[in-house]
This record gives C-alpha cells, sequence and structure tokens, in this order.
C-alpha cells in the first residue's frame, strides 16, 4: 500500500505519480490496443512499486485524431478503453491498492464531432453555436494568420455557415468558447460526475490555454485565465480533497505561484515545461535539435526549487507522452543506458516537489531508431513530416528529428516480458513494439536488486520516509561546475545531499568534503562507493544525516 493517509489535506505532497497512456500500456482483449482491463490486471505490479496515484491520458469517448485528446462525449468510456463499468471497477480496485485514479480534462477543445460540435456548426443562431470561437470571413482569407499546433491554420472554414473556427491544435479539435459562462457550467458538472464516481485527481490538458483571445493574437495566459481557474476550482475541486495538476507550457514561476497558491483556490501544482524544452533555441521548433545547455539546466532547477518554497508546488519530471525518452535524449542509452537512467531518477526525487514516472521510465524505456515514416502514428509527427518535406528538407533531416523528438518515442508499447510484443498484446500492437525489449522488460528487472526498477522504488519509498524529501529547503552547489549537478536541502535537522555527474567521463567530485562518515548513502547508482573524491561516468549518490 501506498502509505499515504489521503485524508490529509495537501497528501498529493508526498506522492508519487504514475503516468499511463492507456493504448500502450497493456491490451487485455488481443485487438492490440491497451485497455483499462488491462491496466485492472498491473495494479499488483503499480503496488509494488509503490505509486499512489495513477495519472491516466484521456479515456473518454473520441474519434482518436489525437489520441484521446479529441473528446467527442466527456461521460463516456472510449468502447476500444472498455465501458463505464469497467472504469468504475478501475477505480474502485485501484482505491484498494492504495492507488488514485487522476483523470486527464481536455477542457480547451473537445472533438468536431462532440454533439455540442455538431449543433454549434448548424447555424450562428443554434444555442451551442457560441459553445466555440467564430469569426466571420471569406473562404481563404484567414481572419488572421495565427497557426495550429499541429501545422496549417488555425482557423477553419464551414462553407454552410460561412465562418471560420479557431482551432489550437488539429482541425478536429475546435477551441471552447470559455467566455461563454453556459459552456463553463456543463463542463463544472462534468467534473463533478466524476468526482461523484471516485476519481481522486485531475491533470488539466493545456490549461494555460482556455483564456484565449484569438482577435489580439493571445493563446496561453489569456486576461482571464486565473479568474477562470478559480471559479473551476470553486465549483468543482475545492468539494473534495484532490489532487489537480495543471498542464502549462507558458508558466513562469509567478504564475506558477498563482496556479499553486497554497491557499488552493486554484490548483494543487503546476506542470511546466521551463527545464525539458532547453534543448531548443529561441525562435526554433524542437525539431531543430541543439544541444542541452547544463549550466543553464541547474539554473532553471534552482529558481524553480527557491522560488516556489512555501509559496506554490511544482511537478517533477524527465517525462511524459508528448517527449522523447530521458535515457535516450540527455542520458546514454547504449553503454550507460543503467546508470544514467537511475542518475536521472536519483537527480529528480532528491527535489522538492511531486515526481511523475512516466510508464516504463521505471525500466530505462528508450526512444525507438528503428522506426521508418511508415511505423509513426502521432498526428504531430505526421504533420510535421509532410510539412517540412514542401519547405524542402532533406528526409535523412527529418528522420533524424524523428528519432530524437517524435512523440512516438514514449507511445511505443510498455514492454512487459521477452514474449512476442513484448507481452503487450496476443494481437498486432497498433504502433511497433521497441525491438529491445528482449533486453529491457519487467520480468528482467522486478526481481533484480539493481535494476532501475529497484532503483525508483527505493526512491519511492524514501519519499515517505523522510520529511525532508517534502519540506526542505534547497541550496545548489557547485553551479559553476560543467558536469555534476550537486545540490544539498535541509529541514528540520535533516539534510539531504545529492550529487549526480550528469555526464559519461570521470570526473572530480566538486563537494567531496561535504561527505564525511556521519553521512548514509541512501541510494546510488553503482554497488561500491568508497571513493568520494571521483564520481564515475553518471554516477549518482543521495546521502542523508540528521
Ligand atoms: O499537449 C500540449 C501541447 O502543447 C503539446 O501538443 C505540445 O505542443 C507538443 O506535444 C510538443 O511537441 C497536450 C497533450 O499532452 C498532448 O498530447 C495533446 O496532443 C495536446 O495537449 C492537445 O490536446
Ligand atoms: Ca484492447
Amino acid at each position: 500500500m501506498s502509505g499515504i493517509d489521503k485524508s490529509k489535506e495537501k497528501w498529493w505532497k508526498r506522492a508519487v505519480i504514475y503516468q499511463i497512456y492507456p493504448r500502450s500500456f497493456c491490451d487485455s482483449n488481443g485487438d492490440g490496443i491497451g485497455d483499462l482491463k488491462g491496466i485492472l490486471s498491473k495494479l499488483d505490479y503499480l503496488e509494488n512499486l509503490g505509486i499512489d496515484a495513477i495519472w491516466l491520458s484521456p479515456v473518454c469517448k473520441s474519434p482518436q485524431d489525437d489520441n484521446g485528446y479529441d473528446i467527442s462525449d466527456y461521460q463516456d468510456i472510449d468502447p476500444m478503453f472498455g465501458n463505464l463499468d469497467d472504469m468504475e471497477r478501475l477505480i474502485a480496485e485501484a482505491k484498494k491498492h492504495g492507488i488514485s485514479i487522476v483523470m486527464d480534462l481536455v477542457l480547451n477543445h473537445s472533438s468536431d464531432e462532440h454533439p455540442w460540435f455538431l449543433e454549434a456548426k448548424k447555424s450562428k443562431d443554434n444555442p451551442y453555436h457560441d459553445y466555440y470561437v467564430w469569426r466571420d470571413g471569406k473562404e481563404g482569407i484567414y481572419p488572421n494568420d495565427m497557426r495550429a499546433c499541429f501545422g496549417g491554420s488555425a482557423w477553419e472554414w464551414v462553407p454552410e455557415i460561412g465562418q471560420y473556427y479557431f482551432h489550437q491544435f488539429s482541425v478536429k479539435q475546435p477551441d471552447l468558447n470559455w467566455d461563454n459562462p453556459k459552456v463553463r457550467r456543463e463542463i463544472y458538472d462534468m467534473i463533478n460526475w466524476w468526482i461523484d464516481k471516485g476519481v481522486e485527481g485531475f491533470r488539466l490538458d493545456v490549461i494555460d490555454q482556455i483564456a484565449k483571445e484569438p482577435d489580439n493574437h493571445i493563446t496561453g495566459n489569456g486576461p482571464r485565465l486565473h479568474e477562470f481557474l478559480r471559479e473551476l476550482s470553486k465549483e468543482t475541486f475545492q468539494r473534495a480533497n484532490l489532487v489537480t495538476v495543471g498542464e502549462a507550457w507558458g508558466a513562469d514561476t509567478e504564475r506558477a505561484k498563482l496556479y499553486s497558491d497554497p491557499a488552493g483556490s486554484e490548483l494543487s501544482m503546476v506542470f511546466q515545461f521551463e527545464h525539458i524544452c532547453l534543448d531548443q533555441l529561441p525562435g526554433q521548433e524542437k525539431w531543430d535539435l541543439a544541444p542541452l545547455p547544463f549550466l543553464k539546466l541547474k539554473e532553471v532547477f534552482a529558481r524553480w526549487q527557491k522560488e516556489l518554497y512555501g509559496k506554490g508546488w511544482n511537478s517533477l519530471f524527465w517525462n511524459n507522452h508528448d517527449l522523447p525518452r530521458i535515457v535516450s535524449r540527455w542520458g546514454n542509452d547504449q553503454k550507460y543506458r543503467v546508470e544514467s537512467a537511475k542518475m536521472f531518477a536519483i537527480l529528480l526525487h532528491g527535489l522538492q516537489g511531486t515526481p511523475y514516472i512516466y510508464q516504463g521510465e521505471e525500466l530505462g524505456m528508450t526512444n525507438v531508431t528503428s522506426f521508418e515514416i511508415e511505423d509513426y502514428r502521432d498526428i504531430e509527427t505526421l504533420n510535421m513530416y509532410r510539412e517540412r518535406l514542401e519547405k524542402g528538407y532533406s528526409k535523412e533531416d527529418i528522420m533524424t528529428s524523428l528519432h530524437k523528438k517524435s512523440r512516438d518515442n514514449a507511445r511505443t508499447p510498455m514492454q512487459w516480458d521477452a514474449s512476442d510484443n513484448a507481452g503487450f498484446t496476443t494481437g498486432t500492437p497498433w504502433i511497433q513494439v521497441n525491438p529491445n525489449y528482449k533486453e529491457i522488460n519487467v520480468v528482467n528487472q522486478v526481481n533484480d536488486e539493481d535494476s532501475i526498477f529497484a532503483c525508483y522504488k527505493k526512491l519511492i519509498a524514501l519519499r515517505k520516509e523522510y520529511d525532508v524529501f517534502v519540506d526542505g529547503d534547497f541550496e545548489l552547489l557547485a553551479p559553476e561546475n560543467e558536469k555534476v549537478f550537486t545540490y544539498v536541502r535541509t529541514y528540520n535537522g535533516e539534510q539531504l545531499l545529492v550529487i549526480c555527474n550528469f555526464y559519461g567521463d570521470t570526473t572530480e567530485n566538486p563537494v567531496a568534503e561535504k561527505v564525511d562518515s556521519t553521512m548514509k548513502l541512501l541510494c546510488s547508482n553503482y554497488s561500491e562507493c568508497s571513493d568520494s573524491q571521483i564520481l564515475r561516468p553518471y554516477e549518482a549518490r543521495m546521502y542523508f544525516k540528521k
């Protein structure tokens, strides 16, 4: 059992959350797509790992244009994943394992197949018309030059009514109009319905984009954003002791303090991306590959740790379903895969905030470099491929970017064992399994004390054991050191010292003098740690003293 008393206020400060991408986790019926019954069959695995909650990527009814981030019925389950009974069973069974279900709320947009939109596009005076964002215009002359996130114009022409609708993502994801109080009321009722079903938290998809003002070219951080969030929270989340996390690409520390204000007026915590975007140069796209500025990475983490201390709450993550795998991205997924995967875990789990583990991260799953363009499924990837070819990029260049940054790197099936298709399905998987599954899988790791899995399990348990993980302050050590990420946290006489060699060569330990015999080694990624002067490739150590 997770060991967290969830009746306590702010229980999520001590929690570790595990993200499941349902279509890639476990398939129970051989149709090649993961489903709710599949998740149900893996609750023992998750309880053994020790996590406290599952963030479930969307399972509601959806045409699956963006793998469920395009919802056509917020109060039903997509048949591909099961039905409402399965969902209720999952909520109840997970609870017995000490695991809360955190649903993914996609509130910025719906599917164009949602009944609201089907009505809205019938006529300008349809009662649902104002549920979406429309502008008059002429075919071929867009209201303005705004671009959609997955390529093309953000405006789509509907000839029947002579208007354009606004979509920040794909054409099949029309933006909801939050300025309309009826839309907000519908959303609150829907959320309360899920709370009544026993859901214990919500992740809010692109929540910083709901208060858009296309006439002013505003997408993120619109003027009414925090007004909407406070109302949303008051009408729904504040009824129950939930965990709520807002995905906010555009949040800085000042905004994060609003989102996660300790008084609880908006959300529990913010999920922001400043650290993870550092290998993208200003004004460029993520596909334009750039090296990671390591000193900047340390500065960014340190700033968030310091600024939010006592004033807000952050999420801690390296991975999710939109990001490439961290061992492949900033670590070494060959010779030092195990060492570097553990280093990332130790570095992150010593920080203040709520850690998120994305499925397979606890095994050190890697990017998939064997994919040809035909193997990809993600709408963002496929659209970008077409656009860049048209712009004259070489196929080779594009494939290099995809192997490094495609969202499908995170979406290959979970690797359970060495049997066909990694034990994910008995059928044909909707997306191919990473060919390295015979080596990297659950069965190989779950009973091995030296595995990446074991390292994650230990780190999760430590967060429950020592208060310094939750409440300790933060000081970055050796900020100018080009190889080592090291910091110390202190709370009530407890001290936590973390030292990580971020690179694949041996380096001097810049804080060797801080390690003395009074310090207990809580966690590390090499079995023998007697020499405190030298750090081996990707060596990471976590020390504690009281
Ligand atoms: O992601 C928000 C988002 O901005 C991403 O699409 C991001 O731009 C992209 O992944 C970077 O490459 C959320 C969901 O997490 C994502 O899966 C959805 O596609 C998107 O919203 C639309 O709902
Ligand atoms: Ca299935």
